[in-house]
C-alpha cells in the first residue's frame, strides 16, 4: 500500500541521499516488526471503519434530532487513520486526543452504546454523561481524553510519558492533535520537553487540511508539518491516512522507537476531512469542485473496492457487514435514549472545581477520587 515520506533529525532526506543523523535520528524500518496484514486482518479493519463511519453519521442525525448539545466534532474521512492508529497500540498504552474523537473510543475497544450515551449527556456514557461529545474519558481502557482546548492534550500527554518513564514501565503515550495544533506554543514546549528527557511519547499530526476554514498552507510556514519534528532532533515521519496499513505500519515503527528506545516521535497522516468542522458547519470556504474531488479520497470507498479487487470481500459480504455494524449503531442510539440524564447533585463529582472557591471537601485527596 501507500509509502510513507520521512525525516530524521536535522536534515528531511532528499530522495537518493541519507538523512544526516543527529541524536535521537535513526533509519526507520526495523525489519521484522512489521508483518503484513492478512485477509482477516483487513477485514477487521474495515468493519472498524465502516462502524465508525455508520457512528459518526448517525451522530450527525442526532444532532439535528436536538438529541446531542453542545459541540460535535466528526471523524468522517480519518476512519483509515483511526483504526490504523489505534492497531498499533497495546490495550495497556495511553492515548491523549482532541474533541475529535468518538472513532479513537471506538477503535480502542470502547462500545458503541457508552460512547453514544456520552455524546447524549447520559449517566451511563464514558464520562457519565458530564463529558459530552469533546470530553470522552475512560480510564480503564486507558483513554485520557477528550480534549476541547486546541493543544490542551499536548502538556498532558508528555507529563503522562513522563510518568510512564518515572516508574520504569514500558507503556507508550499516544497523543493526536490537528494541523492547526502544530502552531501553538504548548506544541513545541511538549516537543522539546519529551526530546530533551527522552519521553515515550508518540505524537501524531492528523493532517486534515484544515483548521475550521483555514488551510494548512495558509497557516504554517512549513506545510510538510512532520519535518517540524526536525527542530527537536525528534525521528518524524508523513503517512497516507487514507490507507490504514500504511498508518498501521508507521504508527508500529513509532510506537516500537517509543518503546523500546523511549525516544520520542512525530508522526503526520494525511487525509481529507469529509464534511465541515463540527456538524453545524456547511464548509462554505470549499468551492464545488473541492467537494467533488473529496469523493475519490474517502478511504472506506476505497478499501470496499481493494477488498473487492482482491477478491477478500465481496459485495455481499460487505453490505452483510454494513448490516451488522448499522444494528450496532442503531442498538447504541436506543440505549442512549433510554438511559437517564445524571443527577445534578453528581455535578463536582468528578471535577477539581468546588462548589464554593476553596473549599477542601472537593480536592483530589477527598475520597471520591479514590473510588
Ligand atoms: C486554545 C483554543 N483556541 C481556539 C479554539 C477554537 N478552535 C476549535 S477547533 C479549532 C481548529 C483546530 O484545528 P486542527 O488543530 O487542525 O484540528 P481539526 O479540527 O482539524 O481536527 C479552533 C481554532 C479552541 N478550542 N481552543
Amino acid at each position: 500500500m501507500a509509502e510513507t515520506t520521512r525525516s530524521a533529525g536535522m536534515t528531511a532526506p532528499a530522495p537518493a541521499q541519507a538523512p544526516r543523523r543527529a541524536r535521537g535520528a535513526r533509519t526507520t524500518r526495523p525489519s521484522a516488526a512489521v508483518p503484513a496484514a492478512d485477509a482477516a486482518e483487513l477485514v477487521g479493519y474495515y468493519r472498524q471503519m465502516l462502524l465508525i463511519r455508520r457512528f459518526e453519521e448517525r451522530a450527525a442525525r442526532a444532532y439535528t434530532e436536538a438529541k446531542i448539545g453542545g459541540y460535535c466534532h466528526l471523524n468522517l474521512g480519518e476512519e483509515a487513520t483511526v483504526v490504523g492508529l489505534m492497531a498499533a497500540l497495546r490495550p495497556t498504552d495511553y492515548l491523549f486526543t482532541n474533541y475529535r474523537e468518538h472513532g479513537y473510543a471506538l477503535a480502542k475497544g470502547i462500545g458503541a452504546d457508552r460512547v453514544m450515551a456520552e455524546l447524549y449527556g447520559r449517566s451511563t456514557g464514558v464520562s457519565k454523561g458530564w463529558g459530552g461529545s469533546m470530553h470522552l474519558f475512560d480510564a480503564e481502557a486507558r483513554l485520557l481524553g477528550g480534549y476541547g482546548i486546541v493543544g490542551g492534550q499536548l502538556p498532558l500527554a508528555t507529563g503522562a510519558a513522563l510518568a510512564v518513564s518515572y516508574k520504569g514501565g514500558d507503556e507508550v503515550v499516544m497523543c493526536h492533535m490537528g494541523d492547526g495544533t502544530t502552531a501553538i506554543g504548548a506544541f513545541h514546549e511538549s516537543l522539546n520537553i519529551a526530546a530533551l528527557w527522552d519521553l515515550p511519547v508518540v505524537f501524531v499530526v492528523i493532517n486534515n487540511g484544515l483548521g475550521m476554514g483555514t488551510t494548512v498552507e495558509q497557516s504554517a510556514a512549513e506545510p510538510e508539518l512532520y519535518r517540524r519534528g526536525a527542530a527537536y532532533r525528534m525521528e518524524s515521519v508523513r503517512a497516507d491516512g487514507t490507507d490504514v496499513v500504511a498508518v498501521r505500519d508507521a504508527a508500529r515503527i513509532a510506537v516500537e522507537r517509543a518503546r523500546t528506545e523511549s525516544r520520542p516521535y512525530l508522526l503526520e497522516t494525511v487525509s481529507p476531512r469529509l464534511k465541515g468542522h463540527s456538524v453545524v458547519d456547511p464548509a462554505r470556504y470549499r468551492s464545488k469542485k473541492e467537494k467533488e474531488a473529496l469523493k475519490a479520497a474517502d478511504p472506506l470507498a476505497r478499501m470496499a473496492l481493494e477488498l473487492a479487487d482482491a477478491k477478500i470481500l465481496s459485495h455481499d459480504d460487505r453490505d452483510r457487514l454494513d448490516a451488522e455494524v448499522t444494528a450496532e449503531v442503531d442498538a447504541a442510539a436506543a440505549f442512549a435514549d433510554e438511559s437517564p440524564a445524571p443527577e445534578v447533585s453528581t455535578l463536582f463529582d468528578y471535577t477539581y472545581a468546588t462548589p464554593v472557591p476553596g473549599e477542601l471537601r472537593r480536592l483530589p485527596a477527598d475520597p471520591v477520587f479514590r473510588s
